[in-house]
């Protein structure tokens, strides 16, 4: 019956465009004309999945217009384009986030309706394109976003993973990988282009020519060439006709087969060559893995930097730009150390292939990069082997070491007589095996670089790059993260958009800073009604998920106290849990303890190597099955680790918490996105002084902020005056019992073996400082459960949380970026 209503109404309107049409009653129409000719369904055959796709291919067709459009324009118009080179980007659906930024959730519905579906078992059919690891990925998409939304010209370069990060099964309390198939049923939203494709180099050695001019030169002969195809997503902008690039590379064999070994019979030989091209964009690395070695994750870097210059250079040619104007026609930032072999590789295009001097390349290759740093943690600062650097990539090897020679000089001139200087800043590392340091050529090689939040960007100054900053102060300066409102709020959050739409009027989504008025309201009762009702919601939203899932059961009533994030020491979710128990065995001791009852939430994925973080999993579960099934306390305390923790159910997460954990060792945490996101949503958070923890309280002010825990500085001078986490331990008795009840085995069924590592871990080394904050922790939860009781005073703070988020748009960050690292104009484009 819905077939037959939807061709009647597909003959009436026979004469509007089914690819651009915007009306629900066209929508429908082009649903249903991608369910038979795209997919070969009948509607009365076709399954949800069938309808996302068909429904994804509709909206398709209504950005390729504008997408197409936007490309002519920065074409005609020859302006500079940002080119964000980053080797994850944590993309999360596409479908709902389209329709949000086309304005078509309403038509969408409606043309769903028709045909007898619900938009909402629709948009839960999409795969989750999860080409990131965490907040270095999903930043990235945000930048997308804001770059779309704020009609710059800019292109995203990444790689196109086969495979996504993994998705995480808890067994038995432990974290399990499977592969993330996320291309398994075809993606709606890609464009392959293969005439955009280039060739990329690998192994073999170098070697000296004359070139025609009589000149000494040097080329590059590979052992291997692969190719790298051009995938390109489309990037929708907000409430504008601009729709931007994601270019993502895929590898394939230069050749379909080794005809050589073809020919001789070799028939495996020659497909197994094909296949090992093909690997390099099998598989997205899991963060927190030491690189040494990864010989994989050194081919798939160069990979899809050498495919994005060239593609830049390509793009130049056909504008008919002359070469030397290459650094005013892009630019290029590097996000994290990950791409910044794109230093030596636009060395490499410049010189060998574009036959410019070194002098020349040099200032263009310096004018072009910008470098992000995301991190102070000396492990994920990438190094490479030279050996491998040097099998893998020799004619970079060479281009390094002559960028390393004219660099010292210019240390030295600068630091006369500071041979360890000289030592440190070195491009090449010489203790131990030598090592190429990828940080130090993204500095060398960039014009600005920046950290992402203030302390971050302070303690940059301040620690790693000190040396740099002593050299070139003029290149440093911080860009605070950002996240776009548009998925994390309007999109994540339905209710509240509503309310705020009715309050505020329509714009707040591009112009986040008209969430102040908010304020005005603070004091209205019925507003503040309205403020829980929808909080409320949204609770039970995440609770049906939640119990659907792990079939725990939690009262939207409880305060709902979250912390989702990537499992890691550093961001201490076992401190956490040290507080849990504590509860626990204050209830236990003492049946009448009272407090506001809580659903404490975990969620996020350890590293499949990192064993201590995979404990800490287990740990949380093991403690949520104990207190879950006890009589005595689940009146008043329930834990859920909610797995897979993806953008997609983040989207359900954020918009559902009232207290958000931000609780890593000051000094470790470079900016944190989630605590924006958790912040716009109303969450109140208790959190150290780290990151961007520090410029919401200062938005947020004291009152409304939960802060404890031990500074940066005064970390550092604990440590450095040697820690010792036993004596925090001696001195209080309630942290020892909790310590002795978790080693004991009381939440592992009587083995007390799977924790020792845990607790020794913390009572002997504890390099996160998680004892020596203890204290301090659970005197501010005290607090926190204080300020619960006086439910109208929270909803105050809850508005003025939200209310103060502006300035956490990523819509800010990119404006800073553009105008003081790329000099970027906007460019309107109209369709
Ligand atoms: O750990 C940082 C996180 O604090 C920050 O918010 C994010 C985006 O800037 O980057 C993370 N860093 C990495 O994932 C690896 O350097």
């Amino acid at each position: 019956p819905h077939a037959k209503r939807a061709t009647s109404s597909a003959t009436i309107l026979s004469g509007a465009d089914v690819r651009t049409g915007l009306d629900s009653a066209v929508l429908q129409q082009a649903v249903l004309d991608h369910l038979y000719y795209s997919l070969g369904r009948l509607p009365a055959v076709a399954t949800p999945a069938n309808y996302y796709r068909a429904l994804a291919l509709a909206i398709r067709d209504r950005l390729q217009q504008r997408w197409i459009r936007t490309s002519e324009t920065y074409f005609e118009r020859g302006r500079k384009l940002a080119c964000y080179l980053s080797a994850e980007f944590l993309l999360g659906p596409h479908l709902g986030n389209n329709l949000l930024n086309l304005g078509l959730e309403q038509a969408a519905r409606e043309a769903l309706t028709a045909l007898g579906q619900d938009l909402d078992a629709i948009l839960d059919c999409e795969p989750e394109p999860g080409l990131g690891n965490g907040g270095l990925g999903r930043l990235a998409a945000c930048y997308l976003d804001s770059l779309a939304t704020l009609q710059y010209p800019a292109i995203g370069y990444g790689i196109r993973y086969e495979f996504g990060i993994f998705a995480q099964e808890i067994r038995d309390g432990w974290q399990t990988e499977r592969t993330d198939k996320w291309l398994s049923g075809g993606n709606p939203w890609e464009i392959a282009k293969p005439d955009i494709a280039y060739e990329v180099k690998w192994g073999g050695h170098t070697e000296r020519y004359i070139d025609d001019d009589g000149a000494e030169r040097r080329r590059w002969v590979p052992y291997r060439v692969v190719r790298g195809i051009a995938y390109d997503t489309p990037i929708q902008g907000y409430g504008v006709d601009t729709c931007n690039t994601l270019r993502l590379w895929s590898a394939e064999a230069a050749e379909s087969f080794d005809f050589q070994a073809f020919n001789t019979g070799d028939y495996f030989q020659a497909v197994d060559a094909k296949l090992r091209s093909e690997t390099i964009t099998k598989v997205l690395y899991p963060n927190d893995e030491p690189a040494i070695g990864k010989r994989l994750r050194l081919a798939q870097q160069y990979f899809f930097v050498t495919c994005s210059l060239q593609d830049m250079l390509r793009i130049l040619d056909l504008a008919g730009g002359a070469i030397e104007q290459f650094a005013e026609h892009f630019a290029v930032q590097l996000n994290d150390t990950h791409p910044s072999i794109g230093v030596a590789e636009l060395m490499r295009l410049l010189i060998d292939e574009r036959g410019l001097d070194w002098d020349a390349a040099w200032t263009i290759t310096v004018a072009t990069f910008g470098y992000t740093n995301h991190t102070l943690l000396p492990e994920a600062l990438e190094t490479w082997p030279l050996p491998l650097f040097r099998e893998v990539l020799p004619r970079h090897l060479e281009i390094i070491y002559e960028i390393n020679r004219r660099f010292l000089d210019e240390v030295r001139a600068c630091f006369p007589d500071d041979s360890a200087r000289v030592a440190r800043m070195s491009l090449i590392g010489e203790a131990g095996e030598k090592q190429v340091r990828m940080a130090h050529l993204a500095c060398v090689g960039s014009h600005a670089i920046n950290g992402v939040a203030a302390l971050h960007s302070e303690l940059l100054k301040a620690s790693v790059l000190s040396d740099f900053h002593a050299l070139w102060p003029e290149r440093f300066s911080n860009k605070t993260n950002g996240v776009t409102p548009r998925r994390f709020l309007a999109l994540a959050n339905p209710g509240l958009r509503a309310l705020l739409d009715e309050t505020l009027g329509a714009s707040w989504p591009v112009d986040l800073g008209r969430l102040r008025e908010l304020e005005s309201h603070i004091d209205d009762p019925a507003f503040r009604e309205r403020w829980r009702a929808v909080k409320h919601a949204n609770k039970q939203r995440l609770a049906d998920y939640v119990q659907a899932h792990t079939g725990i059961v939690l009262d939207p009533d409880w305060l709902f106290d979250i912390q989702v994030k990537r499992i890691h020491e550093y961001k201490r979710q076992h401190l956490n849990l040290l507080h849990i128990v504590t509860l626990y065995q204050r209830l236990k001791t003492y049946p009448a303890f009272s407090f506001p009852p809580r659903a404490f939430l975990f969620g996020g994925k350890a590293a499949p190597g990192y064993f201590t973080a995979k404990r800490i999993i287990k740990l949380i579960n093991a403690v949520a099955e104990t207190i879950n099934a006890d009589p005595e306390v689940n009146g008043r305390l329930k834990v859920a680790f909610v797995p897979n923790f993806s953008v997609k159910n983040a989207q359900l997460i954020y918009p559902a918490a009232d207290l958000s954990e931000q609780i890593s060792t000051a000094g470790k945490e470079a900016s944190g996105t989630g605590n924006m996101k958790f912040m716009l949503n109303g969450a109140l958070t208790i959190g150290t002084l780290d990151g961007a923890n520090v410029e919401m309280r200062d938005e947020v002010g004291a009152e409304n902020f939960f802060l404890f825990g031990r500074t940066a500085d005064e970390v550092a001078r604990l440590q450095g005056e040697g820690y010792r986490p036993a004596d925090y331990l001696a001195g209080d008795d309630e942290l020892k019992a909790v310590m002795e009840l978790i080693g004991s085995g009381h939440f592992s069924g009587g083995d007390s073996e799977v924790f020792r590592p845990l607790v020794e871990n913390l009572t002997q080394s504890d390099p996160f400082l998680v004892l020596a904050d203890y204290a301090a922790y659970v005197a501010c939860q005290e607090g926190v459960s204080a300020a619960w009781a006086d439910q109208e005073q929270w909803t105050r703070m809850s508005i003025i949380n939200c209310a103060r988020g502006g300035k956490f748009s990523s819509d800010r960050a990119i404006a800073e970026y553009a105008r003081e690292i790329w000099g970027l104009q906007s460019v309107p484009i109209q369709v």
